[in-house]
Protein backbone atom coordinates (compact mmCIF):
# COMPACT_ATOMS: atom_id res chain seq x y z
CA UNK A 1 0.00 0.00 0.00
CA UNK A 2 0.87 3.64 -0.56
CA UNK A 3 -0.03 5.43 1.72
CA UNK A 4 0.35 4.41 5.69
CA UNK A 5 -1.18 6.80 8.71
CA UNK A 6 -5.02 7.02 8.61
CA UNK A 7 -7.20 10.05 7.61
CA UNK A 8 -10.12 11.59 8.50
CA UNK A 9 -12.94 14.01 7.57
CA UNK A 10 -16.24 14.72 7.47
CA UNK A 11 -17.85 13.69 4.08
CA UNK A 12 -21.64 14.89 4.28
CA UNK A 13 -21.98 19.04 3.38
CA UNK A 14 -21.90 21.88 6.04
CA UNK A 15 -25.01 22.32 7.72
CA UNK A 16 -27.94 20.51 9.33
CA UNK A 17 -28.97 16.81 7.14
CA UNK A 18 -30.89 14.33 8.56
CA UNK A 19 -27.39 11.71 8.34
CA UNK A 20 -23.37 13.53 8.76
CA UNK A 21 -20.60 11.10 7.70
CA UNK A 22 -16.90 10.53 9.40
CA UNK A 23 -14.93 8.84 7.03
CA UNK A 24 -11.69 6.92 8.03
CA UNK A 25 -8.89 5.56 5.85
CA UNK A 26 -5.71 3.95 6.28
CA UNK A 27 -4.84 0.31 8.25
CA UNK A 28 -5.33 2.22 11.73
CA UNK A 29 -9.05 3.02 10.73
CA UNK A 30 -10.41 -0.14 12.11
CA UNK A 31 -8.60 0.36 15.79
CA UNK A 32 -9.43 3.82 15.85
CA UNK A 33 -13.28 3.25 15.62
CA UNK A 34 -13.27 0.33 17.79
CA UNK A 35 -11.55 2.69 20.63
CA UNK A 36 -14.78 5.17 20.69
CA UNK A 37 -17.65 2.93 19.01
CA UNK A 38 -19.57 0.83 21.58
CA UNK A 39 -21.95 -2.23 20.27
CA UNK A 40 -25.15 -3.27 22.75
CA UNK A 41 -23.69 -6.62 22.41
CA UNK A 42 -20.19 -5.72 22.96
CA UNK A 43 -19.41 -6.34 19.01
CA UNK A 44 -15.88 -4.86 18.16
CA UNK A 45 -15.35 -4.06 14.56
CA UNK A 46 -12.24 -5.30 14.25
CA UNK A 47 -13.74 -8.80 14.48
CA UNK A 48 -16.70 -7.95 12.01
CA UNK A 49 -17.16 -9.38 8.28
CA UNK A 50 -15.99 -6.54 5.86
CA UNK A 51 -19.16 -4.69 4.24
CA UNK A 52 -21.16 -4.57 7.06
CA UNK A 53 -23.16 -2.06 9.35
CA UNK A 54 -23.33 -1.99 13.15
CA UNK A 55 -25.15 -0.06 15.36
CA UNK A 56 -24.22 1.49 18.45
CA UNK A 57 -22.92 4.50 20.34
CA UNK A 58 -19.93 7.12 19.93
CA UNK A 59 -18.42 7.35 23.48
CA UNK A 60 -15.45 9.45 24.55
CA UNK A 61 -13.38 6.76 26.14
CA UNK A 62 -12.03 9.44 28.57
CA UNK A 63 -14.92 10.54 30.12
CA UNK A 64 -17.57 7.92 29.53
CA UNK A 65 -19.76 10.14 27.39
CA UNK A 66 -21.76 9.20 24.62
CA UNK A 67 -21.79 11.70 21.98
CA UNK A 68 -24.22 10.29 19.16
CA UNK A 69 -26.29 7.57 18.33
CA UNK A 70 -24.86 5.84 15.15
CA UNK A 71 -24.52 3.30 12.43
CA UNK A 72 -21.37 2.22 11.26
CA UNK A 73 -19.81 0.49 8.38
CA UNK A 74 -16.86 -1.34 7.86
CA UNK A 75 -14.71 -1.94 4.73
CA UNK A 76 -12.01 -3.92 4.82
CA UNK A 77 -9.12 -3.45 2.48
CA UNK A 78 -8.56 -4.15 -0.77
CA UNK A 79 -12.66 -4.13 -1.44
CA UNK A 80 -13.20 -0.09 -0.76
CA UNK A 81 -12.88 3.41 -2.15
CA UNK A 82 -9.13 3.89 -1.38
CA UNK A 83 -7.98 0.08 -1.31
CA UNK A 84 -7.40 0.70 2.20
CA UNK A 85 -9.49 0.00 5.33
CA UNK A 86 -12.59 1.91 5.33
CA UNK A 87 -14.73 3.10 8.22
CA UNK A 88 -18.03 5.19 7.82
CA UNK A 89 -19.61 6.31 10.93
CA UNK A 90 -23.13 7.58 9.74
CA UNK A 91 -24.36 9.93 12.95
CA UNK A 92 -26.59 12.48 12.74
CA UNK A 93 -26.31 15.31 10.52
CA UNK A 94 -25.29 18.20 12.32
CA UNK A 95 -22.12 20.26 12.94
CA UNK A 96 -21.89 19.85 16.06
CA UNK A 97 -22.22 16.14 16.36
CA UNK A 98 -19.91 15.78 13.42
CA UNK A 99 -17.55 18.40 14.57
CA UNK A 100 -17.11 16.59 17.70
CA UNK A 101 -16.72 12.93 16.67
CA UNK A 102 -14.24 14.59 14.19
CA UNK A 103 -12.29 15.65 16.90
CA UNK A 104 -12.46 11.99 18.56
CA UNK A 105 -11.21 10.18 15.93
CA UNK A 106 -8.60 13.16 15.59
CA UNK A 107 -7.60 12.76 19.29
CA UNK A 108 -7.61 8.71 19.15
CA UNK A 109 -4.88 8.59 16.11
CA UNK A 110 -5.98 9.75 12.69
CA UNK A 111 -5.04 13.08 11.11
CA UNK A 112 -7.35 15.20 9.54
CA UNK A 113 -7.14 14.40 5.74
CA UNK A 114 -6.34 16.69 2.64
CA UNK A 115 -9.24 17.86 -0.27
CA UNK A 116 -9.58 15.20 -2.18
CA UNK A 117 -7.12 12.93 0.04
CA UNK A 118 -9.37 9.65 -0.29
CA UNK A 119 -9.85 9.71 -4.04
CA UNK A 120 -5.91 10.76 -4.12
CA UNK A 121 -5.42 7.68 -2.38
CA UNK A 122 -7.95 5.46 -4.36
CA UNK A 123 -5.61 7.23 -7.62
CA UNK A 124 -2.05 6.43 -5.99
CA UNK A 125 -3.01 2.73 -4.78
CA UNK A 126 -4.14 2.13 -8.33
CA UNK A 127 -7.88 1.16 -8.05
CA UNK A 128 -8.49 4.41 -10.20
CA UNK A 129 -6.20 5.84 -13.23
CA UNK A 130 -6.00 10.03 -13.03
CA UNK A 131 -8.49 10.37 -15.59
CA UNK A 132 -11.01 8.60 -13.51
CA UNK A 133 -10.46 10.70 -10.21
CA UNK A 134 -11.15 13.53 -11.91
CA UNK A 135 -14.51 12.27 -12.90
CA UNK A 136 -15.37 11.95 -9.44
CA UNK A 137 -15.36 15.51 -8.82
CA UNK A 138 -16.89 16.49 -11.86
CA UNK A 139 -19.84 14.03 -11.23
CA UNK A 140 -20.32 15.93 -7.98
CA UNK A 141 -20.07 19.04 -9.75
CA UNK A 142 -22.14 18.29 -12.37
CA UNK A 143 -24.06 21.26 -13.58
CA UNK A 144 -27.16 19.20 -15.88
CA UNK A 145 -28.33 15.75 -16.27
CA UNK A 146 -25.80 15.76 -19.67
CA UNK A 147 -22.40 16.74 -17.71
CA UNK A 148 -23.48 14.23 -15.26
CA UNK A 149 -23.68 11.61 -18.33
CA UNK A 150 -20.31 12.71 -19.60
CA UNK A 151 -18.53 12.51 -16.13
CA UNK A 152 -19.96 8.92 -15.42
CA UNK A 153 -18.85 7.89 -18.69
CA UNK A 154 -15.82 9.17 -17.71
CA UNK A 155 -15.64 7.64 -14.05
CA UNK A 156 -16.18 4.38 -15.82
CA UNK A 157 -13.17 4.70 -17.58
CA UNK A 158 -14.39 5.12 -21.05
CA UNK A 159 -12.15 7.91 -22.05
CA UNK A 160 -9.07 6.03 -19.67
CA UNK A 161 -10.04 3.21 -22.50
CA UNK A 162 -9.80 5.13 -25.35
CA UNK A 163 -6.07 6.82 -24.05
CA UNK A 164 -4.85 3.20 -23.64
CA UNK A 165 -5.81 2.10 -26.86
CA UNK A 166 -3.77 5.36 -28.19
CA UNK A 167 -0.72 4.97 -25.72
CA UNK A 168 -1.10 1.02 -27.20
CA UNK A 169 -0.46 1.74 -30.89
CA UNK A 170 1.72 4.31 -30.18
CA UNK A 171 3.88 1.99 -28.31
CA UNK A 172 3.68 -0.07 -31.18
CA UNK A 173 4.87 2.40 -33.64
CA UNK A 174 7.79 3.80 -31.65
CA UNK A 175 9.04 -0.07 -30.76
CA UNK A 176 9.44 -0.77 -34.35
CA UNK A 177 11.02 2.87 -35.07
CA UNK A 178 13.30 1.88 -32.74
CA UNK A 179 13.91 -1.44 -34.26
CA UNK A 180 15.74 0.60 -36.72
CA UNK A 181 17.94 2.30 -34.35
CA UNK A 182 18.88 -1.06 -33.26
CA UNK A 183 19.66 -2.48 -36.65
CA UNK A 184 19.99 0.81 -39.06
CA UNK A 185 21.55 -1.45 -41.60
CA UNK A 186 18.57 -2.96 -42.23
CA UNK A 187 16.47 -0.49 -44.68
CA UNK A 188 13.03 -0.18 -43.86
CA UNK A 189 11.12 -1.47 -46.74
CA UNK A 190 8.44 1.31 -48.26
CA UNK A 191 5.34 -0.94 -47.13
CA UNK A 192 6.67 -0.86 -43.49
CA UNK A 193 6.68 3.18 -44.16
CA UNK A 194 3.03 3.62 -45.57
CA UNK A 195 1.88 1.18 -42.84
CA UNK A 196 3.79 3.54 -39.91
CA UNK A 197 2.26 6.73 -41.88
CA UNK A 198 -1.07 4.66 -41.91
CA UNK A 199 -0.82 4.21 -38.10
CA UNK A 200 0.26 7.49 -37.34
CA UNK A 201 -2.53 8.62 -39.35
CA UNK A 202 -4.88 6.80 -37.66
CA UNK A 203 -3.90 7.57 -33.87
CA UNK A 204 -3.91 11.62 -35.27
CA UNK A 205 -7.67 11.34 -36.58
CA UNK A 206 -8.74 9.75 -32.89
CA UNK A 207 -6.55 12.09 -30.93
CA UNK A 208 -8.27 14.75 -33.37
CA UNK A 209 -12.06 13.79 -32.97
CA UNK A 210 -11.23 13.89 -29.22
CA UNK A 211 -10.34 17.61 -29.12
CA UNK A 212 -13.12 18.53 -31.38
CA UNK A 213 -15.62 17.13 -28.95
CA UNK A 214 -13.90 19.76 -26.32
CA UNK A 215 -15.42 22.49 -27.70
CA UNK A 216 -19.08 20.64 -26.23
CA UNK A 217 -17.63 19.01 -23.29
CA UNK A 218 -16.06 21.96 -21.71
CA UNK A 219 -19.10 23.52 -21.91
CA UNK A 220 -20.74 20.31 -20.23
CA UNK A 221 -18.43 21.01 -17.31
CA UNK A 222 -17.80 24.75 -16.85
CA UNK A 223 -20.91 25.87 -18.63
CA UNK A 224 -21.19 28.26 -20.90
CA UNK A 225 -20.50 32.20 -19.76
CA UNK A 226 -23.05 33.44 -21.71
CA UNK A 227 -23.44 37.73 -21.07
CA UNK A 228 -26.62 40.04 -21.48
CA UNK A 229 -25.07 43.28 -22.81
CA UNK A 230 -26.83 46.43 -24.31
CA UNK A 231 -27.09 50.04 -24.41
CA UNK A 232 -29.69 50.79 -20.89
CA UNK A 233 -33.36 50.09 -21.05
CA UNK A 234 -32.86 47.85 -24.31
CA UNK A 235 -34.49 45.00 -22.10
CA UNK A 236 -31.67 43.28 -21.33
CA UNK A 237 -33.31 42.10 -17.72
CA UNK A 238 -36.45 41.47 -19.20
CA UNK A 239 -34.56 39.26 -21.49
CA UNK A 240 -33.02 37.11 -18.19
CA UNK A 241 -36.39 36.87 -16.64
CA UNK A 242 -37.63 35.35 -19.92
CA UNK A 243 -35.43 33.03 -20.08
CA UNK A 244 -35.20 32.16 -16.34
CA UNK A 245 -38.96 32.35 -16.26
CA UNK A 246 -39.16 33.93 -13.45
CA UNK A 247 -39.18 37.46 -11.97
CA UNK A 248 -35.26 37.41 -11.26
CA UNK A 249 -34.12 41.10 -11.89
CA UNK A 250 -35.41 44.85 -11.20
CA UNK A 251 -36.87 46.02 -14.92
CA UNK A 252 -38.03 49.74 -14.63
CA UNK A 253 -38.94 52.21 -17.88
CA UNK A 254 -36.38 53.99 -16.86
CA UNK A 255 -32.83 53.75 -18.37
CA UNK A 256 -30.03 52.75 -15.49
CA UNK A 257 -31.72 50.45 -13.44
CA UNK A 258 -29.28 47.61 -13.00
CA UNK A 259 -25.62 48.17 -11.69
CA UNK A 260 -24.61 45.24 -10.94
CA UNK A 261 -23.56 41.91 -12.72
CA UNK A 262 -26.56 39.35 -11.84
CA UNK A 263 -25.48 35.59 -12.45
CA UNK A 264 -27.99 32.91 -12.93
CA UNK A 265 -27.64 28.67 -14.18
CA UNK A 266 -30.04 27.90 -17.26
CA UNK A 267 -30.20 24.48 -18.73
CA UNK A 268 -30.36 25.18 -22.85
CA UNK A 269 -30.98 21.68 -24.36
CA UNK A 270 -28.88 20.11 -21.42
CA UNK A 271 -26.24 22.62 -21.61
CA UNK A 272 -25.52 24.58 -18.48
CA UNK A 273 -25.40 28.22 -19.42
CA UNK A 274 -23.88 30.75 -16.58
CA UNK A 275 -25.94 33.38 -17.89
CA UNK A 276 -25.14 37.39 -16.34
CA UNK A 277 -27.61 40.41 -16.75
CA UNK A 278 -25.27 43.39 -17.07
CA UNK A 279 -25.65 47.44 -16.37
CA UNK A 280 -26.46 49.05 -19.72
CA UNK A 281 -23.70 50.68 -21.12
CA UNK A 282 -23.70 54.28 -21.72
CA UNK A 283 -21.12 57.29 -20.71
CA UNK A 284 -22.93 57.16 -16.95
CA UNK A 285 -22.52 60.50 -14.95
CA UNK A 286 -23.05 58.43 -11.64
CA UNK A 287 -20.24 56.64 -10.55
CA UNK A 288 -22.02 53.70 -9.42
CA UNK A 289 -23.44 53.05 -12.53
CA UNK A 290 -19.83 54.01 -13.92
CA UNK A 291 -18.86 50.87 -12.45
CA UNK A 292 -21.41 48.98 -13.95
CA UNK A 293 -20.67 49.82 -17.03
CA UNK A 294 -17.09 48.51 -16.53
CA UNK A 295 -18.16 45.46 -15.29
CA UNK A 296 -21.04 45.34 -18.56
CA UNK A 297 -17.55 45.32 -20.39
CA UNK A 298 -15.65 43.37 -18.78
CA UNK A 299 -18.39 40.37 -18.93
CA UNK A 300 -18.71 41.07 -22.37
CA UNK A 301 -14.96 40.37 -23.08
CA UNK A 302 -14.96 37.15 -20.64
CA UNK A 303 -18.11 35.88 -21.83
CA UNK A 304 -18.18 32.76 -24.27
CA UNK A 305 -21.27 33.96 -25.63
CA UNK A 306 -23.15 37.39 -25.62
CA UNK A 307 -25.98 38.47 -26.03
CA UNK A 308 -26.32 41.78 -27.57
CA UNK A 309 -29.25 43.63 -27.37
CA UNK A 310 -30.70 46.64 -29.25
CA UNK A 311 -33.87 47.59 -28.89
CA UNK A 312 -35.57 47.49 -32.35
CA UNK A 313 -38.21 50.15 -31.74
CA UNK A 314 -36.15 52.68 -31.86
CA UNK A 315 -33.56 54.31 -34.22
CA UNK A 316 -30.11 52.62 -33.79
CA UNK A 317 -28.24 54.30 -31.28
CA UNK A 318 -24.93 55.55 -32.10
CA UNK A 319 -23.87 53.05 -28.69
CA UNK A 320 -25.09 50.19 -30.17
CA UNK A 321 -23.42 50.60 -33.60
CA UNK A 322 -20.25 50.91 -31.20
CA UNK A 323 -21.39 47.75 -29.48
CA UNK A 324 -21.93 46.03 -32.50
CA UNK A 325 -18.30 46.63 -33.85
CA UNK A 326 -16.78 45.85 -30.51
CA UNK A 327 -18.53 42.49 -30.35
CA UNK A 328 -16.70 39.09 -31.92
CA UNK A 329 -18.78 37.93 -34.47
CA UNK A 330 -18.06 34.00 -33.86
CA UNK A 331 -19.10 34.30 -29.92
CA UNK A 332 -21.96 37.03 -30.31
CA UNK A 333 -25.82 36.92 -31.02
CA UNK A 334 -27.42 39.94 -31.97
CA UNK A 335 -31.17 40.48 -30.48
CA UNK A 336 -33.19 42.53 -32.07
CA UNK A 337 -35.88 42.99 -28.83
CA UNK A 338 -39.07 44.61 -28.24
CA UNK A 339 -40.27 43.38 -32.23
CA UNK A 340 -43.86 43.41 -30.82
CA UNK A 341 -44.03 47.28 -31.33
CA UNK A 342 -43.22 48.80 -34.98
CA UNK A 343 -39.99 47.84 -35.67
CA UNK A 344 -37.08 51.11 -36.63
CA UNK A 345 -34.41 49.12 -37.33
CA UNK A 346 -32.40 47.26 -40.60
CA UNK A 347 -29.82 45.69 -39.86
CA UNK A 348 -27.96 42.99 -41.80
CA UNK A 349 -25.09 41.14 -39.49
CA UNK A 350 -25.04 37.07 -40.10
CA UNK A 351 -26.20 36.33 -36.65
CA UNK A 352 -29.42 38.21 -35.88
CA UNK A 353 -32.47 37.13 -33.78
CA UNK A 354 -35.57 39.18 -33.02
CA UNK A 355 -37.66 38.72 -30.22
CA UNK A 356 -40.24 40.14 -27.64
CA UNK A 357 -39.12 40.04 -24.81
CA UNK A 358 -42.32 40.71 -23.24
CA UNK A 359 -44.08 38.16 -24.75
CA UNK A 360 -42.02 35.30 -25.32
CA UNK A 361 -41.89 35.47 -28.94
CA UNK A 362 -38.49 34.47 -30.57
CA UNK A 363 -37.18 32.85 -27.34
CA UNK A 364 -36.79 29.30 -28.68
CA UNK A 365 -35.19 30.33 -31.66
CA UNK A 366 -32.72 32.32 -29.87
CA UNK A 367 -32.14 29.21 -27.27
CA UNK A 368 -31.16 27.51 -30.87
CA UNK A 369 -28.98 30.24 -32.27
CA UNK A 370 -27.72 29.83 -28.67
CA UNK A 371 -26.65 26.28 -28.99
CA UNK A 372 -25.21 26.47 -32.55
CA UNK A 373 -22.86 29.63 -31.69
CA UNK A 374 -21.59 27.88 -28.70
CA UNK A 375 -20.73 24.95 -30.26
CA UNK A 376 -19.50 26.76 -33.36
CA UNK A 377 -20.76 23.98 -35.78
CA UNK A 378 -19.07 21.10 -33.38
CA UNK A 379 -21.73 18.18 -32.76
CA UNK A 380 -23.27 18.24 -29.00
CA UNK A 381 -23.18 14.29 -27.34
CA UNK A 382 -21.67 11.55 -28.99
CA UNK A 383 -19.89 9.05 -26.63
CA UNK A 384 -16.05 10.32 -26.17
CA UNK A 385 -16.36 13.66 -24.92
CA UNK A 386 -13.33 15.16 -23.56
CA UNK A 387 -14.40 17.91 -20.72
CA UNK A 388 -11.54 19.29 -19.52
CA UNK A 389 -9.27 21.50 -20.39
CA UNK A 390 -5.86 19.85 -19.16
CA UNK A 391 -7.13 16.73 -21.26
CA UNK A 392 -7.10 18.66 -24.17
CA UNK A 393 -4.07 20.86 -23.65
CA UNK A 394 -2.23 16.70 -23.16
CA UNK A 395 -4.03 15.87 -26.30
CA UNK A 396 -2.80 19.29 -28.18
CA UNK A 397 0.90 18.54 -27.13
CA UNK A 398 0.21 14.70 -28.58
CA UNK A 399 -1.08 15.75 -31.55
CA UNK A 400 2.12 18.16 -32.19
CA UNK A 401 4.41 15.47 -31.47
CA UNK A 402 2.45 13.24 -34.32
CA UNK A 403 2.45 15.94 -36.60
CA UNK A 404 6.62 16.34 -35.98
CA UNK A 405 6.75 12.58 -36.22
CA UNK A 406 4.66 12.52 -40.02
CA UNK A 407 6.66 15.23 -41.26
CA UNK A 408 10.24 13.38 -40.21
CA UNK A 409 8.73 10.57 -41.40
CA UNK A 410 8.12 12.55 -44.91
CA UNK A 411 11.09 13.99 -44.74
CA UNK A 412 13.29 10.94 -43.73
CA UNK A 413 14.77 12.17 -40.37
CA UNK A 414 17.17 9.63 -38.50
CA UNK A 415 14.91 7.29 -36.59
CA UNK A 416 16.26 8.91 -33.20
CA UNK A 417 14.45 12.00 -33.91
CA UNK A 418 11.33 9.99 -35.00
CA UNK A 419 11.02 7.74 -31.87
CA UNK A 420 11.61 11.13 -29.70
CA UNK A 421 8.53 13.07 -31.05
CA UNK A 422 7.20 9.24 -30.55
CA UNK A 423 7.93 8.88 -26.60
CA UNK A 424 6.96 13.03 -26.52
CA UNK A 425 3.47 12.16 -28.18
CA UNK A 426 3.30 8.89 -25.41
CA UNK A 427 4.47 10.82 -22.33
CA UNK A 428 1.51 13.77 -23.19
CA UNK A 429 -1.55 10.71 -23.65
CA UNK A 430 0.20 9.12 -20.14
CA UNK A 431 -0.10 12.82 -18.48
CA UNK A 432 -4.26 12.14 -18.84
CA UNK A 433 -3.78 8.80 -17.10
CA UNK A 434 -1.61 9.96 -14.68
CA UNK A 435 1.28 7.21 -15.79
CA UNK A 436 3.40 10.49 -16.48
CA UNK A 437 1.77 13.66 -14.60
CA UNK A 438 3.87 15.30 -12.57
CA UNK A 439 3.29 15.49 -8.34
CA UNK A 440 2.91 19.25 -8.64
CA UNK A 441 -0.40 18.92 -11.44
CA UNK A 442 -1.52 15.93 -9.05
CA UNK A 443 -1.57 17.56 -6.28
CA UNK A 444 -3.13 20.80 -7.47
CA UNK A 445 -5.49 18.56 -9.01
CA UNK A 446 -6.94 16.86 -5.40
CA UNK A 447 -6.89 19.80 -3.84
CA UNK A 448 -9.64 21.24 -6.04
CA UNK A 449 -11.68 18.45 -4.45
CA UNK A 450 -14.11 18.70 -1.36
CA UNK A 451 -12.85 17.85 2.14
CA UNK A 452 -14.14 14.24 2.83
CA UNK A 453 -13.96 13.29 -0.96
N1 LIG B 1 -42.71 46.56 -25.70
C1 LIG B 1 -41.70 45.95 -25.12
N2 LIG B 1 -41.13 46.47 -24.02
C2 LIG B 1 -40.10 45.81 -23.45
C3 LIG B 1 -39.65 44.56 -23.95
N3 LIG B 1 -38.62 44.15 -23.17
C4 LIG B 1 -38.46 45.09 -22.22
N4 LIG B 1 -39.35 46.09 -22.37
C5 LIG B 1 -39.51 47.29 -21.54
O1 LIG B 1 -38.33 48.07 -21.61
C6 LIG B 1 -38.07 48.68 -20.35
C7 LIG B 1 -36.66 48.37 -19.89
O2 LIG B 1 -36.56 46.99 -19.62
P1 LIG B 1 -35.34 46.37 -18.80
O3 LIG B 1 -35.44 44.90 -18.93
O4 LIG B 1 -35.30 46.94 -17.44
O5 LIG B 1 -34.14 46.94 -19.64
P2 LIG B 1 -32.56 46.81 -19.33
O6 LIG B 1 -31.89 46.68 -20.64
O7 LIG B 1 -32.32 45.76 -18.34
O8 LIG B 1 -32.28 48.25 -18.72
P3 LIG B 1 -31.05 48.69 -17.75
O9 LIG B 1 -30.97 47.72 -16.63
O10 LIG B 1 -31.45 50.03 -17.33
O11 LIG B 1 -29.82 48.70 -18.58
C8 LIG B 1 -39.14 48.19 -19.41
O12 LIG B 1 -40.15 49.15 -19.32
C9 LIG B 1 -39.63 46.92 -20.08
O13 LIG B 1 -40.98 46.64 -19.75
C10 LIG B 1 -40.31 44.02 -25.11
O14 LIG B 1 -40.00 42.94 -25.60
N5 LIG B 1 -41.31 44.74 -25.63
MG1 LIG C 1 -31.48 45.77 -16.49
Amino acid sequence: MHTEDTIAAISTPPGAGGIGIVRLSGSDSIKIADRIFRSPRKKKLARSPSHRILFGHIVDPATGEILDEVLVSVMKAPNTYTREDIVEINCHGGPVPLRRILELVLNTGARLAEPGEFTKRAFLNGRIDLARAEAVIDVINALTEESRKAAVRQLRGALSEKMEAIRQKLTELAAFVEAYIDFPEEDIEPLSLKDMQKTAADIRKSIRKLIDSARYGLILREGLKTAIVGRPNVGKSSLLNALLQQDRAIVTESPGTTRDVIEEYLNIRGLPVKIMDTAGIRNASNTAEREGVRRSLRSMEEADLVLLVIDGSRPLHRTDRELIEKSRPDKTILVINKTDLPVKINLNEPNMQEISAINGTGLEELKQKMVETALGGRAAGGADIVTNTRHVRALEKSLASLDSFLSGLSNKMPPEFLSVELRDALDAVGEILGVTTPEDILNRIFSEFCIGK
